[in-house]
């Protein structure tokens, strides 16, 4: 699994992430750990682990300043150090206008091409420049540490400036980015202000290598680059970029899960305990049980789901009581009015459709409103005949590639909205467009009729295939071709 760790030998690895992969928390006996859930740590982690490299982010523990030293520096796994957390730290000034801010206000909406939700405020931009400045100084820092190479992986949005003014600072160390979510096309991305938008290409213009989760973004990024930056030549066959005498390569690299992780917590007994009891309760007698499991986000499509399973029980009375549905959701960026306003609507719209359709002992939505740990997610996930996935517009979703995984018993259907990278990776799905209501319902009623010989030859490709393209799998395919450029670029001095 950790193969991939040689390409890093003789070179210094520096990870860069909003997000920190171990947090120290105040707590009420003494200083606790935390590590936030998700895929990207736990696939990071031990790579980090190997390579003893440096992972740069922001300082978000409320007792980080306890226990790094005077440049933010500290080492960690806390039980058996292994590398090194270069924390940033950032003010309520900085959090706000950087990370609420442009960030989550301005880039994600632009790039998720949902307009009506794009906030730009000078301040915004502003606050960003200056943490990405701060973010650049810290990775500098780093690489000023080591005598010999170092490799710099910037991960996703909140640093599109940072690798223009860390090349400005260290032109010859390796940069390289991952943009996780979808990459918009030149109309959307002028949007920006102008001037704003060039300064944003001409910071990414900074890597040696920009990675995309598919080829659809990786071509609006480099249709973007040909129309607002006229000194950039631009190959799209070759996938280069010329600017300043450097040759930026762009490359799309699909994200994933660690299948075997989730694969196993489904087979887990505790878990299949669990698969039996939701089952009991939701599915016996050839009922059927959909799942869905979501931050509660604007480009997820929530509200375009929750209206197809109201039409869905509108216009089949028969599927009352016959079909039930299980949405694990979490509350995330509770700070931005329009996530606040979309919450309220996903328990308004939940209770409206479970009195309409509800019995004494049946609930048609069963709203879990929290975040549940990774082991009864895979029971959910195992327990469903069904999963829809309804994003408007999503980089990956590792959503429908963790439901994939915990299919053990190939009984379920992937309904995913062909909206998401996601789509255009997995074969086998059933495709949907979240904003054709009736295309959407029917689709419910065709993926609840098909035959359990379909479901199992459909299930069973698409987990062959993400067998074959887990994370280890994308960390592996990214860091041989940017090991493959950077040997070129020397061999090229
Ligand atoms: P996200 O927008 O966060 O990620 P996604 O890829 O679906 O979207 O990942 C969400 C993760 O959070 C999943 O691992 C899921 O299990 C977990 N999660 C969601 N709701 C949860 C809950 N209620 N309880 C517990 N866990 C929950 C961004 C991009 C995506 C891209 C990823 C990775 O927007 O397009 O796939 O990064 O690059």
């Amino acid at each position: 699994m950790l193969d991939f760790v040689h390409y890093l030998n003789d070179c210094k690895f520096i990870l860069v992430s909003n997000r920190e992969p171990y947090e120290h928390m105040r707590g009420a006996h003494g200083i606790e750990i935390k590590q936030p859930p998700g895929g990207l740590v736990s696939a990071l982690d031990p790579t980090m682990r190997h390579t003893h490299g440096t992972w740069v982010a922001w300082g978000s523990g409320s007792a980080d300043r306890d226990v790094s030293d005077e440049a933010g520096r500290v080492q960690v796994p806390p039980e058996d150090p292994q590398y090194t957390i270069h924390r940033v730290w950032l003010d309520d000034a900085d959090i706000e206008g950087y990370y609420h801010g442009f960030s989550n206000r301005a880039l994600w909406p632009l790039c998720h091409m949902l307009i009506q939700h794009f906030e730009f405020r000078t301040e915004y931009w502003e606050r960003y420049r200056a943490v990405n400045l701060r973010f650049a100084h810290a990775v500098a820092d780093e690489a000023e540490r080591c005598t010999g190479r170092s490799m710099a992986w910037i991960q996703d949005y909140h640093f599109a400036l940072a690798s223009e003014f860390l090349r400005a600072m260290r032109p010859s160390l390796f940069i390289h980015q991952f943009w996780h979510i979808p990459f918009p096309p030149p109309d959307i991305l002028r949007l920006l202000p102008t001037g704003t938008h060039e300064s944003l290409l001409r910071g990414m213009l900074g890597n040696d290598l920009a990675e995309f989760q598919i080829d659809r973004y990786a071509e609006n990024f480099m249709d973007c680059v040909e129309q607002f930056i006229p000194e950039a030549r631009v190959d799209p066959v070759r996938q280069m970029i010329t600017f300043r005498d450097r040759v930026i390569h762009v490359g799309a690299f699909a994200i994933s899960i660690d299948v075997e992780r989730y694969e196993a917590m489904a087979r887990m007994p505790e878990t299949v305990d669990r698969v039996r009891t939701l089952r009991e309760r939701y599915a016996r007698d050839g009922r059927q049980l959909g799942v869905c499991v979501d931050r509660i986000d604007y480009t997820k499509g929530i509200p375009e789901r929750l209206r197809a399973l109201d039409t869905l029980w509108d216009e089949s009375p028969e599927l009352r009581g016959r079909f039930t549905f299980i949405f694990v959701a979490t509350p995330s960026r509770s700070n931005v009015p329009a996530y606040n306003t979309l919450e309220r609507e996903v328990v308004e719209t939940t209770i409206a459709v479970n009195k309409k359709y509800g019995s004494r002992d049946w609930t048609p939505i069963v709203l879990i409103n929290e975040n549940v740990d990774a082991d009864l997610l895979a029971a959910v996930y195992r327990a469903g005949d069904l999963c829809i996935v309804s994003s408007l517009q999503d980089g990956m979703n590792l959503v429908a590639k963790e439901f994939v995984a915990c299919q053990v018993d190939e009984r379920g259907v992937l309904m995913l909205s062909r909206f998401t990278g996601s789509a255009e990776e997995i074969e086998g799905a059933c495709l949907i467009n979240p904003f054709n209501v009736d295309g959407f319902v029917s689709a419910i009623r065709t993926s609840l009729d098909m035959s359990p010989d379909e479901r199992r030859r459909r299930m069973r490709r698409m987990r062959r295939q993400l067998h074959n393209s887990t994370i280890f799998d994308w960390l592996d395919s990214i860091l041989a071709r940017a090991t493959a450029i950077m040997s070129q670029q020397h061999a090229t001095v």
